[in-house]
């Protein structure tokens, strides 16, 4: 196939409800939605899940607009591409920068299912029909708000809570929660708030049954995870320490985790996952797909890899409904029972809502071979 144009779709879309963590509270979300346009005239869709701010990662909106604009577009333009593993060597000359290297890959993953008549899921290889789903809460304002929304996952059926904890909130609310739901699964994620300082508080965390914390430590670290993890039981979990399968393979070597959270825009796009997915199998290392508060495009691709066998956690996949009023993409992700269905049409299964891709639109650029 070959790229003829790209559209850069730059919009802003608002969040029910304010989502906060251990460093930012979301309240609305900036994405560049990739649209990519081949010489037949098929369209594969991508999305750039970079915040405004570089709190979650290095990577901002804006850092990602100069690289596809200047570096990433240009190189792939008008160029005969067979498969998107190619973009690697071409994207080769762009030193990490994940966000932005698999807003673009997306869209040609999409393209090149499309081309062969076959879903994202199985052109991945994937298999499962259905994928299960896990929901991440973000830090509430009391004990009440908290309840709630577990109370409210728990009814929609979620296979697994993961709860945000940070200095101040972690051993009180795990504590709280663990008694009041003593069989549910529950994991901690830190988003990086503590270091090795903290141990005696995470020795505590230790005891509460959680599947798992995510990256209590820096969100650069390998060392001191490891160190970490020969103190606990409790399985560490790396997210913001993973860019690539590279970091992977590091990590688990290194033993500084023995889960990963797969995203794929944090990785640099869907062949780098599979890579990690392929390690994860061979070390025997638990893996689940997360999220980025993402539109129905990055939920799409998610939903695909997760349908990967490797992937044996629930991820933090939920409806359209936990985020947005309307979302980019028809028809809405539902869960149910705690699974949602793999898409089965060609392509990312999911159609976009042109009106509301527009309507949530600020600018647009294109690009042209
Ligand atoms: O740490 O996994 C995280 C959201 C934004 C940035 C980082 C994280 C998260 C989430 C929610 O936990 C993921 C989602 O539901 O999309
Ligand atoms: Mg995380």
């Amino acid at each position: 196939m070959k790229i003829t144009s790209v559209i850069l779709h730059y919009i802003q879309m608002k969040l029910k409800n304010p989502f906060t963590n251990s460093f930012s509270t979301v309240k609305d979300r900036h994405f560049i939605i990739v649209e990519a346009i081949t010489e037949d005239g098929a369209t594969g869709w991508g999305e750039c899940v970079a915040f405004n701010q570089p709190w979650y990662t290095e990577e901002t909106i804006h850092t990602c607009s100069y690289l596809l604009k200047d570096l990433l577009i240009p190189s792939i333009i008008g160029r005969q591409i067979d498969h998107p593993n190619e973009l690697e060597s071409i994207f080769a000359q762009v030193r990490r920068n994940p966000m932005a290297k698999s807003a673009l890959e997306g869209a040609l993953w999409d393209l090149y299912a499309q081309k062969r008549g076959l879903s994202l899921s199985k052109a991945l290889g994937g298999q499962k029909k259905q994928v299960e789903a896990g929901i991440s809460i973000g830090l509430k304002k009391n004990d009440e708000e908290l309840y709630s929304a577990i109370d409210k996952s728990l009814t929609q059926g979620y296979k697994r809570i993961k709860l945000k904890i940070k200095p101040g909130q972690d051993i009180s609310l795990i504590s709280k929660v663990r008694r009041r739901y003593p069989d549910i699964a529950i994991m901690a994620d830190a988003n990086s708030a503590y270091t090795l300082a903290d141990l005696d508080l995470l020795r505590e965390l230790d005891q509460y049954d959680l599947m798992m914390i995510e990256q209590p430590l820096a969100y650069n670290d390998l060392y001191e995870h490891a160190l970490l993890q020969k103190e606990l039981k409790t399985k560490i979990c790396l997210d913001e320490s993973i860019q690539s399968a590279h970091d992977a393979l590091q990590a688990i070597r290194f033993g500084s985790c023995r889960v990963i959270n797969l995203k794929i825009g944090r990785v640099g796009g869907l062949s780098e996952s599979i890579k990690i997915l392929k390690l994860c199998e061979d070390e025997g290392v638990d893996v689940w797909c997360g999220g980025m508060i993402e539109t129905g495009i990055s939920r799409a691709h998610t939903i695909a890899l997760a349908s990967m066998k490797a992937v044996n956690l629930p991820g933090d996949i939920s409806s359209t409904q936990n985020y947005w009023h309307r979302d980019i993409t028809a028809p809405e992700v539902v869960v149910s029972n705690g699974y949602i269905d793999t898409p089965t049409s060609p392509g990312l299964g999911f159609d976009i809502d042109r009106d509301a891709l527009e309507a949530f639109t600020m600018h647009k650029e294109r690009f042209h071979a």
